[in-house]
């Protein structure tokens, strides 16, 4: 049996090496999500899940090419380009997600980096969504400091910005910015002092031990984010990703395990990639220390299980909505 599981206490470290995460990767499975269960009890109330949904603010014609991405403009998905909406339909939609029961709404825009005049619409969206009394969250690609700290004034709580993959693999994903860009982006928003929501994806053909070397990427950034994001890739006709192998779901729930033992403290994200899984693995994720969803029928572009079926599955796992990002 593994030394210490029993007493095992959350600690960040922020030191991680390769040999050690490829040896809980490869611990018996029965053992791992116990150890993670162990670990997520510590800081974590285990039968609460924070949800948050999520807005496509500004949709399709990117200028990167994220080789997953519907919305980039180098690939040929079927989707229609749209503008920047009008702060009315967002808070129409935020209102609809907090009476479905979220806490935290999420706006998502399809750009490079946004212009000046871009973030004070984005900061006037967040204001309106912060005065219904939801927490709020933005992801908007590269920012300058002086557009975090405009951010940061106006009142938002976390920024989305996912380094997606491992270095060693990143350039097989994204040609348009470099995987140091992202990481200048994460520290501009930690110095203003917005919550940092970070992740990445699986299923995109990297190997296991791209995917532990992102762990690693996150767990040693010098603070953890409050919010992990591990979405499993959505395969969306038209992109060059389409067609990859599917990850073997017990892979991915080692993976969330392995998230929780690294990342003790913060919230594990279960994103995109549900509605191809079973209500049976997507408890096996709560399991191995999953405690946070996007919930609502839709991600971004692309479909999420259907709010209904969401809290039947609450119901049925006996676990309830609530929380925010740090234990
Ligand atoms: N344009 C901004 C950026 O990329 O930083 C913000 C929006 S972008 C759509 C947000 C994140 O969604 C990406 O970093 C990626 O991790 C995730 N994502 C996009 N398409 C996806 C897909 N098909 N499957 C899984 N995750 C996806
Ligand atoms: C994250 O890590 N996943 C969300 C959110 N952050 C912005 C987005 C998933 C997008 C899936 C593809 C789509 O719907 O366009
Ligand atoms: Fe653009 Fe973001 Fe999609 Fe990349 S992930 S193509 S930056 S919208």
């Amino acid at each position: 049996m593994s030394e210490n599981i029993y007493v095992e206490r959350a600690v960040e470290r922020h030191d991680w090496q390769l040999d050690e995460v490829q040896a809980l990767f490869a611990m018996p499975f029965n053992d791992l999500i116990f150890r993670a269960q162990t670990i997520h009890r510590h800081s974590f109330d285990p039968n609460e899940i924070q949800i948050s949904s999520l807005l496509s603010i500004k949709t399709g014609a990117c200028s990167e090419d994220c080789g997953y991405c519907p919305q980039s403009a180098h690939h040929d998905a079927d989707l229609k380009p749209e503008a920047l909406l009008p702060l009315s339909d967002v808070i129409q939609a935020a209102k609809r997600a907090q009476a479905q029961g979220a806490s935290r709404f999420c706006m998502g825009a399809a750009w490079r980096q946004p212009k000046d005049k871009d973030i004070e619409r984005v900061v006037e969206m967040v204001q309106e969504v912060k005065a219904l009394g939801m927490e709020t969250c933005v992801t908007l690609g590269m920012l300058t400091d002086q557009q975090t700290q405009r951010l940061k004034a106006g009142g938002l709580d976390y920024y989305n910005h996912n380094l997606d993959t491992s270095e060693d693999y990143y350039s097989e994903v994204i040609t348009t910015r470099t995987y140091q860009d992202r990481l200048d982006t994460l520290e501009r928003v930690r110095d203003a002092g917005i919550n940092v929501c970070c992740g990445g994806i699986v299923g995109m053909g990297e190997s296991d031990q791209d995917r532990a070397k992102l762990l690693i990427q996150l767990a040693n950034l010098p603070k953890h984010p409050e919010s992990v994001p591990i979405n499993m890739l959505v395969q969306v006709e038209g992109t060059p990703l389409m067609g990859s192998d599917n990850l073997d779901p017990l892979l991915f729930v080692r993976m969330i395990a392995v998230a929780r033992i690294m990342l003790p403290r913060s919230r594990v994200r279960l994103s995109a990639g549900r509605t191809s899984m079973s209500d049976e693995l997507q408890a096996l994720c709560f399991l191995a220390g999953a405690n946070s969803i996007f919930y609502g029928d839709k991600l971004l572009t692309t479909d999420n299980p259907m709010t209904e079926h969401d809290q039947r599955l609450f119901q049925r796992l006996g676990v309830y909505a609530g929380g925010s990002s740090y234990a």
